[in-house]
C-alpha cells in the first residue's frame, strides 16, 4: 500500500490526505517531522533530501516530494481525467496558478501568523512581523475573494486549487485574529466543510 510520510499536523501533509479521501485511495500514513523526527535520518533523506514532509512512497520504491506535485501525481496516476486537475490547457493552468500561488505567495505570511499563535511561546512572538504578515494575508485573500465572485469554488468546479487554498482558509478562520469581511471566502469555507476529507484532515483543531 502507498505510504505517506508526515505528521498529520502539517498543512502540506493535510492536502495529500484530503485528496486521498476525495479519490478513495488507501494509504498508510507514518508520522515524521516535528517532534516525531525521522526526517534527518539517512533512510528518509534518501527519499526526500529536503528533510521535510510529506513524502510519498509507492510499493515499488518510487518516492516523491513537494506536496503540490504529489497532488498532481496522485490524480494523474489514480484518477486520470479527473476534473480536480483538468486536461484542457487553460483550465489546467488556471488551477495550477492558484496551486503555485498558495506555495509562493500565500504560504509565507500564513506561516508567520500561524506560528505566532500556535507554535511559539508568547515570549518568542514577534508581533510586528505578525501584524505585517496578517495585513499581507488579508490583501492576498482579498484576491481570492474577487476570484470567487459568481463561483462555488476557486476555479468554478472543485479542483486541486481548492485543496491547496483550503488549508490556509481553515487557519484564517480558526485563528484568533481580526479578519476583514470576505463573504465569498467564508462561503467557500462552508462549502469545503461539506467535504468529509476536509473535516477529517484539515478543519481540525490547530496544533
Ligand atoms: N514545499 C514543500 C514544503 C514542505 C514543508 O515545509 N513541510 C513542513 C511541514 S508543513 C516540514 O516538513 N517542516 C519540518 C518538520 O515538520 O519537521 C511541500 O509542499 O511539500
Amino acid at each position: 500500500m502507498m505510504k505517506i510520510w508526515g505528521r498529520k499536523t502539517s498543512s502540506n501533509v493535510m492536502k495529500v490526505l484530503w485528496l486521498c479521501d476525495e479519490l478513495g485511495l488507501p494509504y498508510e500514513r507514518i508520522d515524521a517531522g516535528g517532534a516525531f523526527g525521522r526526517t534527518k535520518e539517512p533512510f528518509y533523506l534518501a527519499m526526500n533530501p529536503n528533510s521535510v514532509v510529506p513524502t510519498l512512497e509507492e510499493d515499488d520504491g518510487y518516492t516523491l516530494w513537494e506536496s503540490n506535485v504529489i497532488l498532481r501525481y496522485l490524480v494523474a496516476s489514480r484518477a486520470p481525467g479527473s476534473p480536480l486537475h483538468p486536461a484542457e490547457p487553460r483550465a489546467r493552468a488556471d488551477v495550477e496558478r492558484w496551486m503555485d500561488w498558495q506555495q509562493t505567495a500565500l504560504n509565507a505570511p500564513m506561516v508567520t501568523v500561524f506560528f505566532t499563535w500556535v507554535r511559539l511561546k508568547p515570549e518568542e512572538r514577534d508581533m510586528a512581523a505578525h501584524d505585517k504578515a496578517l495585513a499581507q494575508l488579508g490583501h492576498l485573500l482579498g484576491m481570492v475573494e474577487k476570484q470567487l465572485a459568481g463561483k462555488d469554488y476557486v476555479c468554478g468546479a472543485f479542483s486541486l486549487a481548492d485543496i491547496c487554498l483550503g488549508i490556509t482558509i481553515h487557519r484564517w478562520f480558526a485563528l484568533p485574529i481580526t479578519r476583514p469581511a470576505l463573504p465569498n471566502l467564508a462561503a467557500l469555507y462552508e462549502r469545503l466543510k461539506q467535504h468529509p476529507g476536509y473535516m477529517a484532515h484539515v478543519a481540525v483543531p490547530l496544533a
